[in-house]
């Protein structure tokens, strides 16, 4: 039996040397998560790449795009392999340099410190000079630019945000705008070991804790919150922050003593709210009309906010959208409003059910990690502006404040990530990728974006290799050996990048000498001399051990509340020192969809927009239940909630019966950008006027329409539309959409299978 962590949880398994025979979850965890059952199930699928590949219009013409995401490939062997990408990458770097790189690589990979492949990227091509990188992420894309404005580092929220277990003992009513969703709360980047989402939220509600959730689907909360389900229209919660603000300002409830001594604009703020400036009150009458909920029930949330020990928490679902900046930073001034930041138990939180790291006791220091080098290269995106940079090279744009031009990628390299998951209108994404001369993906699968790459890399899985991990903010630190050979001839990423480096004159600055074991080895050991005063176990104790626990820091401190006692000698990061509720810094950009304070901006697609005649029904594409992003979507668990092999979408009673549809009918999606297929769910938990489809079915593009997937993509249906000129987040949450059923035989999935090959012999 050996023990392994995931993104999603740790397990135990038994293997016979090739397969996983049993897997159970970690003893340790309390709330164990059934994605675990996806790793043994999808191991040696016909999905998993068994051994190199390249692209037959590569092979045969060399660089250049035509034919890519529709030749068949070649299998090749190693050598071939590495000699041809060798040489491919020589060229690029010769004749463009690093900047006709991209290698941002962005994606969640796999749990492990040391095969983290994204940091395995970036090391080997910072030995060949660097690449062009990204800034930001998919999830937080918004909150990363938008809080160091507002409240200071993104840390103060989200890293060393107030403990879970402070919340279940202190607060009286948790205000959650997106919900405290159970199954976001499941994963976290590079592991969780103990889940406890249900935990503390039972804990306070046994104490007697109010819980409302704001959000579209009722089961956006666990069970045991027993919460009042409050469903605007989404999109809309910034109006209905902003009524809040309103009767919170107009009946006298708001912290005056708080707002003078740490903030700075609140007064340009209220005007707005008072309508001095646009002559609109946002009353609750106001945001009614746009929310759909009742006034009377808005107004009465106010007061109960100011009665209470009230914690705001924003999801981070609600920054994915266009004007994300806006509801996020209202959740921000109605804590300030209130006057509890700082408080045990009140105050602000982001993400609290996005990801089961926030609300855990920070650590004392991180676990070891792999140096990544020194990039030679200053140009960067922020990550979501992927399509644009690859179709438009040297146009110029803006980013926080900043005018940036978008570089002329000739290479783009992908290891750990999977853009034709992530990003949003997968038809133009599938135009851009059709723009550089090479593409190339290391994955363990046939993912969508393997399919569209020139050079196919097969990457073990972590069960398949030697390595350690913690996730981010987790205490437990696991060693995690490999419990079966590699499937095919699948080789870690570091060991391919080595035989690479070797090739390209860098073998020595990437390895080091060292083999990966002895990187494991020697990391941690320099590592445990780092923490003096912390009794570590030497390597050899730590590796025969199940688990170590490291050091946290005190799980009572609110960090705010250092700010809180003495703001001028803790200072929040901002350029005020104090809650930014006007900024003097976003207003100078003078972006018109992200002024100085909190507005609301109608979106360009909502079910208040014209544009909703087309389309009336409003899609929330938002992370899938049973697996992670795209990842093992081909395993058992996540197959089990298919419909028909499609990927379910959840739809209101009312909104079926209107089109006169069915449970478990094959619907076809369609939006501006594209169409797919889905199997229908008919469901109350969902608000009327409202279809949720969640991320990570693989891309199954027709062969004749790129923007038609027959697997259930939401991504072919979600605009590729920045949050704002401020942040260039990724929008994916939102679009809008119609349903209709599938008249005729539905067309049969090939993403469950891997892609057409021909063997070398049979190249004309
Ligand atoms: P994953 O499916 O996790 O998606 O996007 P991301 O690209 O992170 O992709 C990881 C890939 O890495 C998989 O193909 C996996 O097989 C591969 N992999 C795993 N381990 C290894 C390894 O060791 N080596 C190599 N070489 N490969 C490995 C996630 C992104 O999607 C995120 S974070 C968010 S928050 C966004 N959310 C939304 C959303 O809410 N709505 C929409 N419409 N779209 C979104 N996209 C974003």
């Amino acid at each position: 039996m050996t023990t392994h962590l995931t993104h999603w949880g740790a397990f135990e398994a038994d293997s016979d040397g090739e397969r996983l025979t049993a897997v159970r979850p970690w003893r340790g965890d309390p709330e164990p998560m059934r994605l675990i059952e996806n790793v043994a199930s999808a191991q040696h699928h016909p999905t998993r790449v068994d051994q190199p590949y390249v692209r037959q219009g590569w092979l045969e013409r060399g660089p250049g795009a035509a034919g890519r995401g529709t030749d068949p490939f070649v299998p090749v062997s190693w050598e071939t392999m590495l000699d041809l990408l060798a040489g491919e990458l020589g060229r690029v770097y010769r004749e463009h340099g690093a900047e006709g790189v991209f290698g941002g690589s962005y994606g969640w990979a796999s749990a492990g410190r040391f095969h983290h492949a994204q940091s395995q990227t970036h090391r080997f091509l910072n030995c060949l000079g660097g690449y062009v990188r990204h800034v930001n992420s998919y999830s937080l894309g918004v909150s990363q630019v938008l809080m160091p404005h507002v409240f200071g580092h993104l840390g103060f929220v989200i890293e060393r945000a107030t403990a879970k277990t402070v919340l279940a003992r202190h607060t009286e009513l948790v205000v959650a705008f997106g919900g405290l969703s159970p199954k976001n709360s499941a994963v976290s980047p590079g592991g969780v070991s103990r889940h406890n989402s249900r935990g503390w939220i039972g804990a306070a509600r046994a104490r007697g804790c109010r819980f409302v959730s704001i959000s579209p689907l009722r089961d956006d909360i666990p069970a045991e919150a027993e919460a009042e389900w409050l469903a605007p229209r989404p999109g809309s919660d910034t109006a209905l922050m902003l009524a809040l603000a309103q009767v919170l300002d107009a009946e006298g409830l708001a912290d005056k003593t708080f707002l003078d001594k740490y903030t700075v604009g609140y007064e340009r703020f209220i005007g707005y709210v008072r309508g001095s400036t646009d002559g609109i009150v946002k009353s609750p009458e106001w945001a009614a009309a746009l929310t759909g909920l009742p006034a009377e029930r808005i107004r009465a949330l106010a007061r109960e906010m100011a009665a209470a020990r009230t914690f705001v928490t924003v999801s981070w679902s609600l920054q994915r959208a266009q004007y994300g900046e806006q509801p996020l930073w209202l959740g921000v001034v109605l804590a300030a409003m209130l006057g509890q930041i700082g408080l045990p138990g009140g105050g602000f939180g982001h993400g609290y059910g996005s990801a089961a790291s926030v609300g855990e006791p920070a650590r004392e220091f991180s676990p070891p990690r792999l140096p990544q080098g020194v990039n030679g290269v200053d140009t960067f995106i922020p990550v979501a502006r992927i399509a644009d940079m690859l179709l438009n090279p040297g146009q110029s744009f803006e980013y926080n404040g900043q005018q940036l031009i978008y570089p002329d990628i000739r290479l783009v390299y992908w290891a750990g990530g999977n853009p034709f998951h992530h990003h949003q209108d997968l038809a133009r994404l599938r135009a851009a990728f059709a723009r550089p001369e090479t593409v190339v993906v290391h994955d363990p699968f046939w993912s969508s974006t393997a399919r569209h790459a020139d050079f196919v890399l097969p990457a073990t899985m972590t069960i398949e290799r030697n390595d350690y991990g913690a996730g981010e903010n987790d205490r437990v630190l696991f060693p995690m050996k490999a419990i079966t050979r590699p499937h095919g001839s699948a080789r870690d990423d570091y060991a391919i990048f080595g035989e690479l480096a070797e090739r390209l004159g860098v073998g020595k600055e990437f390895t080091e000498g060292r083999t990966a074991d002895e990187w494991l080895r020697y990391l941690y050991e320099e590592w445990r001399q780092h923490q003096g005063g912390h009794d570590l176990p030497d390597f050899d104790t730590f590796w025969a051990s199940e688990h170590i626990e490291l050091p946290i820091l005190d799980e009572d401190q609110i960090l705010a509340a250092d700010f809180r006692g003495d703001p001028d000698r803790f200072p929040l990061a901002t350029p005020s020192g104090k809650i930014e509720i006007f900024s003097e810094t976003i207003d100078s950009f003078g972006y018109a969809d992200c002024p100085g304070h909190p507005t609301w901006l109608e979106p360009e697609e909502w079910l208040g927009a014209p544009a909703a005649a087309e389309f009336p029904l409003q899609l929330v594409a938002n992370q899938p239940r049973a697996k992670l992003h795209s990842q093992l979507d081909v395993g058992a668990y996540s197959q089990s909630t298919k419909i028909a092999g499609r990927e379910p979408v959840r739809l209101h009673p009312t909104d079926a019966t209107a089109r006169d549809l069915h449970d478990g009918d094959t619907v076809r999606i369609r939006s501006k950008r594209g169409s797919c297929l889905a199997g229908l769910t008919i469901d109350d938990a969902v608000r009327p006027g409202v279809a949720q489809l969640s991320t990570g079915a693989w891309y199954d593009p027709d062969p004749a329409n790129p923007a038609f997937c027959r697997h259930g993509n939401p991504n072919v249906l979600t605009p590729d539309r920045p949050s704002s000129a401020l942040s260039q987040g990724c929008t994916g949450q939102l679009s809008l959409v119609e349903i209709e059923r599938y008249e005729g035989t539905a067309p049969a999935l090939t993403v469950n299978q891997p892609p057409a090959t021909i063997a070398a012999q049979h190249l004309p």
